[in-house]
């Protein structure tokens, strides 16, 4: 008896399916000239349907970093290295879990967490320690931020340039800086923005291109977006000093520009997360420019995987703050409803006890100092293999990233034939540098811009 109960609902979902999927058949058919095609279909099951559908989508082309990540994982040569992902690797290449982390870990095991839903707008623990570490602690964040956990950096821009695109005047422009990270463009495309670019670094000089950028902010319409990496401007490393972030700041008031901040490196510029703050700080406490922040844990606190950010809004009053959480719950509900909780608890846990936020601290900081070594180790080594170009931009950029200069086709020679995976753009993640792969790239390097320019024009 039971056995026949449960094969008759076996036979009544098969009966269910197959009446779904011929009225889908039907449905085509309708639409179709064919009746031998449409005959076919009938006499086939739901792949055929799904191949009859789906055969007009082109294949796409694969992520400009992430594509390259994957053919990295996907070579056997034996020589290949990974400079391509913006992702830290200690002295021996592999990935770092930040003992503070694996620390926070083991406590959240003790406490037998559960598993509940976070809310919509995520841990709001983790939000407020999250946040205290991006403004500092002297902001009032009860009253004038509003914050909600993201899907990490890219949530964080996601859900940002969404608020932007619904609530900023129709065809309000968002502008972005030339070169940037490659999704910046995708992502306020799919949020409905339009976006321009704006100068920021010249290739001739291998430098910031300051009169270029302040000329293109102060020429954009009124009240437009303006988007800014908070420091360790990837890809190019090169972050603007603080007497020229002043006169940043006083175009972007001249101007009501709604300054968005995305921070995916807090504490990899200087390896102090305090001081890479600073820029980002001193916008929101002008008072006068509309700030919102993408931040980003997966670098900093070595988070990839785990997707945890926050967005947040500087409002004027805690009235305006609780209206601008609905709108941001509003858009998070029916994307994914709440976000992840593993990595916001790391985070909360880490940020909520004094000795393990020195240790965290300490961690960060030794992340940022071996980059910096091997930085300055890969214009020595360059040197040495007998290179004759000035490398010294490469020595001064800071953060994850070292912009070289090198036109694709270089690029595509490096990884080609000698299997190192870096990023078209002339980009190598440094951090993925270390003294076993060092002069193998230095050499490589060297053959491959030898005699080449290095600089545009
Ligand atoms: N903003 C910037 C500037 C950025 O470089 C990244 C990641 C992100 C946001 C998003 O990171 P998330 O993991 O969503 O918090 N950049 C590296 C990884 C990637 O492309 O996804 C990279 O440039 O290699």
């Amino acid at each position: 008896m039971k056995v026949h109960s449960s094969l008759s609902s076996y036979y009544l979902v098969f009966y269910l399916t197959a009446c779904a999927s011929s009225t889908a058949f039907s449905l085509h058919s309708t639409g179709s000239s064919s009746s031998s095609a449409s005959s076919a279909l009938s006499a086939s099951t739901t792949t055929a349907a799904s191949n009859f559908i789906w055969s007009q989508v082109e294949q796409g082309p694969p992520d400009a970093i992430l594509g390259i990540a994957q053919a990295f994982r996907a070579c056997d040569d034996t020589r290949k290295v990974n400079v391509c992902v913006g992702a830290y690797r200690d002295a021996k290449g592999q990935p770092w879990v930040l003992p503070s982390v694996r620390a926070a870990e083991h406590q959240l095991l003790e406490n037998n967490d559960n598993k509940e839903y976070l809310p919509i707008e995520g841990d709001s623990i983790f939000v407020q320690k999250a946040l205290q570490f991006a403004y500092g602690k002297e902001m009032d964040l009860d009253n004038t931020v509003a914050g909600v956990q993201t899907l990490s950096g890219t949530g964080a821009c996601r859900i940002g340039g969404r608020f932007l695109a619904k609530f900023m005047p129709k065809d309000t422009t968002i502008y972005i800086p030339t070169p940037t990270w490659g999704n910046h463009w995708k992502i306020f495309d799919e949020c409905g923005l339009q976006a321009a670019p704006y100068r920021y670094y010249s290739r001739k000089t291998n430098n910031l291109d300051l009169q270029g950028m302040l000329q293109d902010i102060r020429e954009a319409p009124e009240g437009s977006i303006i988007l800014l990496h908070a420091c360790a401007h990837n890809p190019t490393g090169c972050d603007p000093t603080q007497e020229e972030w002043a006169q940043i700041i006083e175009v972007l008031e001249e101007k009501n520009h709604v300054a968005f901040f995305d921070s995916a490196y807090q504490g990899f510029a200087s390896g102090d997360a305090e001081k890479d703050a600073q820029a980002f700080r001193n916008v929101v406490a002008k008072g006068t420019i509309p700030v919102l922040l993408a931040q980003s844990f997966a670098k900093n606190f070595g988070l990839y995987g785990e997707r945890c950010g926050t967005l947040s809004v500087v409002c004027n009053d805690a009235e305006e703050k609780e209206r601008i959480m609905s709108q941001l719950r509003l858009i998070i509900r029916p994307m994914y409803s709440s976000p992840p909780k593993h990595g916001s608890s790391i985070v909360k846990t880490v940020l909520s006890d004094d000795t393990l936020t020195t240790q965290y601290y300490t961690e960060c900081a030794s992340m940022a100092e071996r980059i910096q070594s091997m930085r300055t180790k890969l214009v020595e080594k360059l040197a040495e293999v007998g290179s004759k170009h000035d490398w010294s931009h490469v020595a001064k950029q800071i953060g994850m990233f070292a912009f070289t200069g090198m036109t694709q086709e270089m690029c595509d020679r490096l990884t080609n034939e000698y299997a190192i995976y870096l990023t078209r753009d002339g980009r190598i993640s440094i951090a993925g540098l270390n003294d076993s792969n060092l002069d193998y790239v230095a050499s490589a390097i060297h053959a491959v811009t030898d005699g080449k320019s290095i600089t545009e024009g």
